[in-house]
């Protein structure tokens, strides 16, 4: 009899169309692998030498304010650029290219450079949400921006060149593949059963029960059925939403909660400042209706079983299809163990 807490099978990701590989029997697997050295977490409130610091001066010599809740600037080493000539390549349907421009920003969740989303108060997080959405109306109104990917990229092992609180907002002409395969398969999904494919599944998932970490009035997390990182999560609006300038008040405070509470949990699991890339998906800018989607974060977090063993991407999953040993229901039961404080103010 097939159990797929035991038995290595395949997931579908609804939203990309991809299979990824779960092995559950590999978890005994022994490890003398590499280990990657702990985050201190100790930090100042203010460092004289962060580029993000109140008062302090970023690279070409621009002094940050003395800001007080969040302060947004466009990245100084922009990989996207607003107003570049445009101009396409085609030889012989082999060698493709064409112009893409955009805009990049910076936002800096606090002043205070020790902090974290997962330390700061639900009042505060509001405030980064609220720049989120201004952010999402004003570049998504440029005419020649249609898409708004906004996210967080978290610890030195995701690349994050400082722990200063901070995100990212690159907005681009087109809609980058993965928005675009998500755009296609909630397409897809609606045109065939006139619902909406992430209302259908998270009303599954708030009924199994299984894969659910938190929930509260607005919001769900869950590690979902298809999860490719250990401890992968998504967080889900409850009502249908295409975009987080959607939110009432209410509901940006119960993200707000619920994003600092899945932080701790996260947090709290290897006792570190975990590590993760996190963005939202959220409907193009292109000026088209999109009812079929739904606005999601996904967290995408490397460490596997402690502070110092992050899983590897590479061999079978670089070369065929992501696979994954610890099962995403193991990994729910895992972040819904964890208590409600966080480790380093309990
Ligand atoms: P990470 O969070 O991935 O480390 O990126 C920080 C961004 O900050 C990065 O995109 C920008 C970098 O280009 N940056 C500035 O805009 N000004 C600076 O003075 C340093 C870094
Ligand atoms: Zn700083």
């Amino acid at each position: 009899m097939f159990d797929f807490n035991e038995h290595t099978h395949k997931r579908l990701n609804l939203l990309t169309g991809e299979w990824i590989l779960v092995s559950p029997h590999r978890t005994k697997r022994p490890w003398n692998g590499k280990t990657e050295d702990a985050a201190a977490d100790k930090m100042p409130e203010y460092d004289p030498n962060c580029y993000l610091c109140p008062g302090n001066t970023r690279a070409g010599g621009v002094v940050n304010p003395k800001y007080e809740d969040t302060f947004l600037f466009v990245n100084d080493y922009s990989a996207l650029i607003p107003g570049i000539p445009k101009g396409d390549i085609n030889e012989e349907n082999l060698l493709i290219a064409r112009s893409e421009e955009g805009i990049c920003k910076v936002i800096c969740f606090s002043p205070r450079h020790d902090l974290t989303l997962a330390r700061m108060s639900p009042e505060k997080i509001v405030r980064v949400i609220d720049l989120w959405i201004e952010q999402y109306k004003e570049l998504g109104g440029d005419p020649n921006i249609n898409y708004v990917q906004i996210f967080e990229n978290r610890g030195a092992i995701m690349g994050c060149s400082n722990p200063h609180p901070h995100g990212q907002i690159w907005s681009s002409q087109t809609v980058p593949d993965l928005p675009a395969k998500e755009t296609e398969k909630q397409t897809e999904y609606k045109e065939k059963n006139g619902r909406c494919l992430l209302c259908d599944y998270l009303a599954l998932e708030l009924k199994k029960k299984e894969r659910i970490v938190l929930e509260n009035d607005g919001f769900a997390v869950l590690v979902p059925f298809w999860a490719v990182w250990p401890y992968e999560i998504m967080i889900l609006p409850k009502r249908h939403m295409g975009s987080i300038d959607e939110m009432t008040e209410k509901e940006k405070k119960d993200l707000a909660e619920i994003m600092k509470a899945a932080g701790i949990r996260y947090d709290n699991l290897f006792k570190t400042n975990f590590p993760y890339s996190m963005g939202i998906h959220q409907k193009p800018t292109d000026g088209k209706n999109h009812d079929e989607w739904h606005f999601h974060f996904h967290y995408l977090p490397p460490l596997l079983r402690s502070a110092t063993v992050k899983k590897f991407m590479v061999g079978y999953e670089l070369l065929a299809m992501p696979q994954r040993d610890i099962t995403a229901e193991q990994a729910a039961a895992k972040l819904r163990e964890q208590p409600p404080v966080h480790y380093l103010e309990s």
